[in-house]
């Protein structure tokens, strides 16, 4: 085994046998720990449940679901499992849908984050010599704090650039040369975009490997990325409420996300009958955090939908795998009956050649049908006055659309930069039919 191609070698190849007992162990002291939680601790009583009567895993099934909704009600403190003397940090969750939860860490918590996100960025490439220019933003949200000190943590230079002035981030990289790009996949685009603009080739900036997160991408937008900026990108995952980004990556197999499962026990479950679902297929991803201590958290429904692996990989490390996240279960939108989630719209834009990963799905209801409308921005060389060439594009992208999702969309074409550009977390649709978006 080369140790350099791991950042803690012990954990992450841990053999799987000896990874159960070590999840047991964790449980139990997790059930012990959320005794101090008044929402588990009424749970635990009434249902008679304690840790030594946790005989395997298996028998995680018998604790409760946590809901986003459970910790609105408890809001600000109501999960701490310590006093608040002894919290360090408190984050808060972006709020992409209603309002925002706060998120609180413990000293050792602080230090389990930077060890986790410094286990995926070195499996991703990353070495003490080199200065990474982090583009998330700071502050309450975890993108920007979680991996900055995961990028300490590892040894390399940070440059904490932030999101947003897409301007000031490009004369950074002409004059630091960072080797390394962290923020969104959307945001990347629009850096690559806005190099372009100042007639920079984005291909000749000194980025040979990225990190993004934060939001679902499809594995045809990680080529058109790698294309453009001329790097190798890697895919890491994360919630604020479980602890940030740093619950998995990828490695350089780049065939799923190894899940850092000594830290964080993960369920795949139907989103309705929240059975669990076969290995390999679609559900929602349920985590328990086996290691937190200012907010631990039991089986927390993410809404995220992805599947599990758990055959081993090349790589040697164990942590289970999570595929791609293909939406959220409450961003799936149901068009006429027909389940639908932006990333298979994206998908299906990025198969035509021509089309941009730069587009806005709108959802209308004039009558009592639904309307899916896909705008999208064409390359610029490819934006004509000849009708019959635009009708031809249009044709072929609603041909994709309809092939990926069942469902025929209008199809708007529109000039280079006229849909918004995201700094962030990119927002793809708008729902006009519930009055939300
Ligand atoms: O986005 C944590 C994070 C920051 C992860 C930076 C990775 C990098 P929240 O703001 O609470 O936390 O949003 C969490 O974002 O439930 C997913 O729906 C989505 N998400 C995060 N990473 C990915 C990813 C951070 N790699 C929500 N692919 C999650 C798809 C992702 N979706």
């Amino acid at each position: 085994m080369n140790a350099e191609l791991y950042w803690d070698a012990a954990s992450e190849t841990l053999a799987v046998a000896d990874k159960r007992a070590l999840q047991l162990d964790r449980l139990r002291a997790l059930i012990n720990r959320v005794a101090e939680v008044p929402f588990y601790r009424v749970w635990l009583q009434r249902h008679d449940v304690a840790a030594e009567r946790i005989r395997s895993l298996d028998d995680l099934r018998r604790l409760p679901l946590t809901t986003k909704d459970d910790l609105r009600r408890h809001h600000p403190f109501g999960f701490l499992a310590v006093p608040r003397s002894q919290l360090a940090r408190i984050h808060g969750s972006s709020g992409t849908t209603g309002t925002p939860t706060f998120v609180a860490y413990t000293k050792n918590d602080l230090t389990t984050w930077a060890e986790l996100c410094a286990r995926f960025l070195v499996a991703g490439g990353l070495q003490p010599e080199h200065t990474v220019q982090i583009a998330f933003g700071y502050g309450l949200f975890t993108g920007g704090f979680g991996l900055h000190y995961g990028v300490e943590r590892v040894g390399a230079a940070v440059i904490p650039a932030a999101a947003g002035n897409t301007r000031r981030q490009l004369t950074i990289m002409r004059d630091l040369a960072p080797e390394v790009l962290i923020c969104t996949p959307s945001y990347a685009l629009t850096i690559a975009d806005g190099a372009r603009e100042i007639g920079m080739d984005p291909r000749t900036l000194p980025i040979r490997w990225a990190h993004f997160g934060g939001e679902p991408w499809t594995e045809d937008l990680r080529i058109e990325i790698e294309h453009q900026l001329d790097i190798m990108a890697f895919n890491n995952y994360g919630l604020s409420e479980v602890i940030g980004p740093g619950v998995s990556g990828e490695c350089p197999e780049r065939s799923g996300m190894h899940i850092q499962d000594d830290h964080f026990l993960v369920e795949c479950l139907d989103p309705d009958t929240l059975e669990p679902v076969p290995e390999g297929s679609p559900g929602e991803l349920v985590m328990t955090t086996l290691t937190r201590e200012a907010m631990p958290l039991i089986r927390y429904r993410t809404r995220d939908i992805a599947c599990l692996y758990s055959d081993p990989c090349p790589c040697g490390r164990t942590g289970i795998r999570m595929s791609r996240v293909s939406g959220r279960s409450d961003d799936m939108l149901i068009i006429r009956g027909v389940n639908v989630f932006p990333s298979q719209i994206e998908e299906a834009l990025l198969r035509v050649e021509g089309a941009t990963a730069h587009y806005l799905i709108e959802v209308d209801r004039p009558g009592i049908r639904d309307e899916l409308t896909v705008k999208v921005e064409l390359h610029r060389e490819l934006f004509s006055d000849r009708m019959d060439r635009m009708q031809a594009l249009r044709d072929q992208i609603s041909h994709e659309i309809q092939t990926t999702t069942g469902i025929r969309a209008q199809v708007e074409l529109v000039e280079p930069r006229t849909i918004e550009r995201s700094v962030g977390k990119a927002k793809r649709v708008i729902d006009r039919r519930t009055g939300a978006g």
